[in-house]
């Protein structure tokens, strides 16, 4: 005899289902998986900067200006700046002591003829750009609360030519603190920060994030 379902069936089979994609969602954690696809999308852009800076540098014999057409800006000078991803219409919180923040509009963020957020012209570099647009932030933002910033920052030492790249990570497992934290073996100065380039000592240590 052919049967359909009863109510009673129904309803144990919508229950069962329910519970189990509560027990899916909380053991995956879907929140965290963006949390996390965001922090390695950080340690590839801050990469692939350094890589840019670093190849534009060399290629150019050492002659590359690192802070393009703000000559007088390289962290040597009385004014250091912290360069910085997050665009000029995000209020950022006091710069450290003795340092001052570059924000540029949101169109021109990316650009790398100089006016981008890193204000290095890569389009004047030996052999062409090695880069054709500056990697920002996934989340971009900045906050009242330290440590809900998430921007990158740049900073270059003109006496030495040394260069720093930070981003703030924010995964329970690879951010500050987890299991497999990235931003402590980074061999920066900011145990909390994830830091690249070719000295860690260039971005003040307090006050960024
Ligand atoms: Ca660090
Ligand atoms: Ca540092």
């Amino acid at each position: 005899m052919k049967r359909g379902f009863t109510l009673i069936e129904l309803l144990v089979t919508i229950t069962v289902l329910a519970i189990l994609v509560t027990i899916i969602v909380v053991l995956v954690d879907p929140a965290e998986i963006f949390r996390k696809t965001r922090d390695a999308r950080r340690m590839a852009d801050l990469a692939s900067i350094r890589e840019a800076l670093t190849f534009a540098s060399v290629n150019s014999g050492g002659t590359f200006d690192l802070d393009g057409a703000n000559s007088g800006t390289c962290s040597d000078e009385a004014a250091k700046t912290i360069y910085v991803s997050v665009p000029l219409d995000v209020s950022l919180h006091a710069a450290p002591s003795g340092w001052v923040w570059r924000q540029v509009a949101k169109n021109s963020i990316a650009l790398v003829n100089g006016s981008g957020w890193i204000s290095a012209n890569f389009t004047g570099a030996a052999g062409g750009s090695p880069i054709f647009n500056l990697p920002v932030d996934p989340r971009n933002t900045s906050s009242t609360n330290s440590g809900q910033r998430f921007f990158y920052s740049y900073a270059c030492r003109r006496g030495d030519g040394k260069i720093e790249i930070n981003a703030r990570f924010e995964s329970a497992d690879i951010g500050p603190g987890g299991q497999d934290d990235k931003s402590i073996i980074d061999g920066g100065d900011v145990d909390t920060v994830y830091e690249l380039g070719s000295a860690s000592n260039v971005l003040p240590i307090a006050g960024v994030y």
